[in-house]
């Protein structure tokens, strides 16, 4: 059994508009010890981007850091998909990071108008991206949130220069619930890019398709080979029946095609380099049913 004494553990949700600087914060609250488990954990209510297991004024905690699928779409989705956020996943979460950046406006924003009544969950609002201000100008954002944001704690920073970082982890850790771990520390995997290929994958097969096509499908990078250009992936795409598979295919190819362009050129920005994706469809009956198929599926390598 897991150690269920003095641990604290909790979902931090990680919430904003693109280009705050979400993930560069990200990276650096989990620096080097980022570890990402294996997809079969992922909920559809959160999206890991990563667990951080540590110790904290002697208490060991389990971070895991989210995003729900929404927050990673286009701007023009974004207004819908934040809603659906409020309504749905907030209530999950153990800490919310609001993250803004010096020169976001928000004004007429009814987002920022629910995240601001939520009282059941701490919010911690960041704003990004000081470097670039004089402190003046930070004096007036924090005047200018202050008014929306009457009681939840405000933290000017700077991801990329790791001004105040320490500060919001503190807090987060601070703020979390004690919890026995929600993922076992041994399963626990250090091979973030193929986590992160998988996802993209499963993200278009997501929109792609109706419900029921994407929760019967397991996504699998049996192959990331990097090279000095170029970065070559497999993956191998189960599905449960003859009839999804063709589903998948679609006519003449062209469902899968689509979702192959996609997910590679999602994968291109992401990793910032020409990737080459191979995919493969199997058919694997009831593969949700065998535990150690399952279990194969993550990326012992
Ligand atoms: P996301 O879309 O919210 O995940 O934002 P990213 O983390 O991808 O950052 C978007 C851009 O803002 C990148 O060019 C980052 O280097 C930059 N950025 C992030 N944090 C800071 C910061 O604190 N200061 C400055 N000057 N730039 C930042
Ligand atoms: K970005
Ligand atoms: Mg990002």
């Amino acid at each position: 059994m897991m150690e269920t004494i003095n641990h604290k553990a909790g979902f931090v949700s990680i919430v904003g508009k693109p280009n705050v600087g979400k993930s560069t914060l990200m990276n650096v609250l989990v620096g080097e010890r980022l570890s990402i488990i294996t997809s079969k954990a992922q909920t559809t209510r959160h999206r890991i981007m990563g667990i951080l297991n540590g110790t904290h004024k002697g208490t060991d905690f389990q971070l895991v850091y989210s995003d729900t699928p929404g927050i990673i779409l286009p701007k023009y989705e974004l207004h819908k998909s934040m809603m659906t956020f409020v309504h749905s996943s907030l209530e999950d979460a153990d800490v919310i990071l609001f993250v803004t950046d010096i020169f976001e406006k928000y004004d007429e924003d009814d987002v920022i108008n629910k995240l601001a009544r939520i009282d059941h969950v701490p919010v911690l609002l960041l704003i990004n991206k000081i470097d670039l201000a004089t402190p003046e100008q930070v004096e007036e954002k924090i005047a200018h949130w202050r008014e929306r944001f009457p009681t939840q704690a405000i933290i000017p920073i700077s991801a990329l220069k790791e001004e105040n970082i320490g500060q919001i982890f503190d807090s987060i850790v601070e703020q979390l619930p004690l919890h026995p771990p929600y993922f076992d520390k041994e399963e626990l995997t250090d091979k973030p890019e193929r986590f992160f290929a998988s996802e993209i994958l499963r993200e278009k097969i997501f929109l792609n398709y109706k419900k029921e096509i994407p929760y019967s499908c397991e996504v699998v990078i049996v192959s990331f080979k990097e090279e000095d250009n170029l970065i070559r992936i497999s993956a191998e795409i189960y599905v449960e029946r003859v009839t999804q598979r063709a589903i998948l295919i679609g006519h003449k190819g062209e469902s899968i095609k689509k979702v192959g362009t996609q997910a590679r050129e999602a994968m291109e920005k992401f990793f910032g380099k020409k990737v080459f994706l191979e995919q493969f469809i199997k058919v694997e009956p009831d593969w949700r049913s065998k535990a150690q198929k399952v279990k194969s599926f993550g990326y012992s390598q």
